[in-house]
């Protein structure tokens, strides 16, 4: 789970989590995801932060009223790791439900 991925291995995760992309010379991964309004946002980030908080596992994030960017990486591996495609799946199922 800690294992960094980087060219090939890092594609293939990207392929199965939708709408996820590198974040060129970071080490990272970004979505922008844009809700119905700022409760829908807010409330999508909440049930993140739950997730985040138990896994000990944190995003780095922006919100500005319906839109919340997210950019995830694991600091202590200095890269993207299985730990950041855990949290990213959960997201997109979190936002699946919430109809984006
Ligand atoms: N979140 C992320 N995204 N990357 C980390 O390496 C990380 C984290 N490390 N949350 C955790 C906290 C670590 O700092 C604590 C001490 O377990």
């Amino acid at each position: 789970m800690t294992e960094l991925l980087s060219g090939d291995g890092l594609r293939a995760a990207l392929d199965g989590l939708a709408d996820w992309s590198e974040v060129p010379g970071r080490g990272a991964i970004a979505r922008t995801f844009v809700f119905g309004d700022f409760n829908q946002a807010f409330g999508f980030m909440t049930r993140v932060a739950l997730i985040a908080e138990k896994s000990d596992h944190h995003p780095e994030w922006r919100n500005v009223y319906k839109t919340v960017e997210v950019v995830l990486t694991t600091h202590d591996a200095g890269g993207v790791t299985g730990r950041d495609v855990k949290l990213a799946t959960a997201m997109n199922a979190i936002a699946r439900e919430l109809g984006v």
